[in-house]
């Protein structure tokens, strides 16, 4: 049958199936010094063509991929995470796993097996690099060489049958708060809330129900608490066992914030009813204020990923689904704690605060978004099938925003943050560029030069200052993680 040609499988989102090394990538302008360590990238793309025509990115086999700074030079790797999927599919030769997250769709030989693709995020943590997707246990992958050393339980302390992959990691205490949804098994409504202490031992797991079977993509904490930002995109067991969606999101339904003392029980939890049909996948930031907590949410009126939309019956093209960045406060000394919403900035997704305030005020993040200015459409590809076009810095107590742009029809994702040794100096980000050979938006769509920004974090609107050449047209990213030589040289893995 061949790769469909949805936007699944064109533009950044074009099968490139090549694992790789390149040593000494041409670097114009000049990478500063104080850069030094690996930005790991979680890359999907399926090793083989997909059973089914409809097939969606969130469905492809996970790459992690590597960019090694140290000196102002630049080395790239590329490999498939070995996943229990991804070496079944390879002795079989061809895809066995059918539907993203329905094993009712799958080939025989796929039965019982894990059918994580690992494909969302890179997370570091004590010490070991594992690559992530939220609907199965993260893989524990070798941050030198890139080799699959194995799926990941705590030693088989873990109960939970998932793990997130937008962990929250205290930058005091070096504690990691992660969870996991569908923990018992596919549309249960049981949540796994854990900690891992800084020496990465599992030391709390505790389940709780949530009010509906919800896609819980991320979540947030503060130093008082653990909050769970939930959105009506529903599973449903009897659409699943018939091979259709496990998504469907539902308008008419409300959003809910569970919150509970992060060190405390989930007896303790308090679910706080929010607006109806709203969205969010990341979660910027949360800090306390008093009694009071602020979340700060890249927010959209509908769920953002069309395929979530249809199988919900939700007529709304992508270019017109409307968002802000949201901050919702909770007094939580109040009798009925309640959400106070405010916008704080234009809508985007994939957001970045520097690891040292993570759960803290904070007075700056960066995010992308469409550039209103931007001529032509959109570069497609990404998670979604639309890839941003800008990026932003805001600052919400000061009300400022800063943009970056992109060359004519470029690709922007998600940026790292580095931080710098030099006191008052803000650091650096780093972001993939993917920009058209062709003229933008008119020529192939897969045709297009992929290039490893670096900016200055406090200067975004100056571009970058120096940009590292691939060569290469890579696949889109979901998320990425910066790892510094300091962590890289105490991995237990060597
Ligand atoms: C997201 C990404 C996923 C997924 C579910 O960005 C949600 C949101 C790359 O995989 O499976
Ligand atoms: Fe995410």
């Amino acid at each position: 049958m061949g790769f469909p040609q949805t936007i699944h499988f064109i533009g950044t989102n074009t099968p490139r199936r090549q694992e790789y090394t390149l040593e000494g990538l041409e670097v114009e302008g000049e990478i500063p010094e104080a850069i030094d360590g690996t930005f790991f990238r979680a890359v999907p793309d399926n090793a083989h063509e997909p059973m089914f025509e409809d097939d969606i990115a969130l469905n492809h086999d996970g790459m992690i991929s590597a960019f090694a700074i140290r000196d102002g030079k630049v080395d790239f790797a590329i490999k498939y995470v070995e996943t229990e999927r991804y070496l079944a599919e390879k002795e079989a030769g061809r895809a066995l796993f059918g539907r993203y997250r329905n094993p009712f769709t799958d080939d025989p030989l796929a039965k019982d097996k894990d059918r994580t693709v690992a494909n969302t995020t890179p997370v570091w943590h004590a010490g070991r690099l594992f690559m992530t997707k939220e609907d199965g246990r993260g893989y524990e992958v070798n941050p030198h060489t890139l080799a699959t050393e194995g799926k990941w339980d705590y030693e088989g302390k873990l109960r939970s049958e998932t793990f997130t992959a937008h962990p929250r990691i205290d930058p005091e205490t070096g504690e990691m708060f992660f969870f996991g949804y569908e923990a018992g098994g596919l549309c249960t409504l049981d949540v796994a809330y854990c900690i891992a202490d800084k020496d990465g031992k599992l030391v709390r797991e505790q389940w709780f129900d949530q009010p509906y079977c919800s896609t819980i993509h991320d979540f947030v904490i503060t130093e008082k608490y653990a909050i769970f930002p939930i959105f009506p995109t529903l599973a449903d067991m009897d659409r699943i066992k018939e091979g259709g969606a496990h998504w469907a999101h539902r308008q008419d339904l409300p959003s809910y914030v569970g919150i509970m003392p992060r060190y405390g029980d989930v007896s303790e939890m308090v679910w706080i009813e929010g607006p109806k049909g709203v969205s969010c996948f990341h979660e910027v930031n949360a800090f306390d204020d008093g009694d009071k907590v602020h979340i700060d949410l890249c927010l959209t009126e509908t769920n953002a990923f069309s395929f979530m939309r249809e199988a919900g019956g939700i007529d709304i093209p992508q270019q017109e689904i409307k968002g802000a960045l949201t901050r919702w406060t909770i007094d939580m000394s109040a009798d009925e704690p309640a959400i106070a919403s405010r916008e704080i900035g234009p809508t985007g997704d994939l957001c970045r605060v520097e690891d040292a305030v993570q759960g803290r005020p904070y007075q700056r993040a960066w995010y992308l978004s469409m550039n209103p200015q931007a001529k032509g459409p959109p570069m497609l590809g990404g998670p979604v099938g639309a890839n941003f076009n800008c990026m932003l810095r805001i600052e919400p107590e000061a009300g400022r925003i800063a943009m970056m742009e992109v060359p004519p029809g470029a690709a922007i994702s998600e940026p790292a943050h580095v931080v710098s040794p030099e006191d008052g100096h803000g650091g650096w980000l780093l972001c993939m560029i993917d920009i058209p050979n062709g003229p933008p938006g008119a020529g192939d769509p897969s045709d297009y030069s992929s290039e490893l920004w670096v900016v200055e974090a406090d200067a975004i609107e100056k571009g970058p200052v120096a940009k590292v050449k691939t060569g290469k047209a890579l696949r889109s990213q979901v998320h990425g993680t910066w790892v510094s030589r300091r962590k890289l040289d105490a991995s237990v893995r060597k």
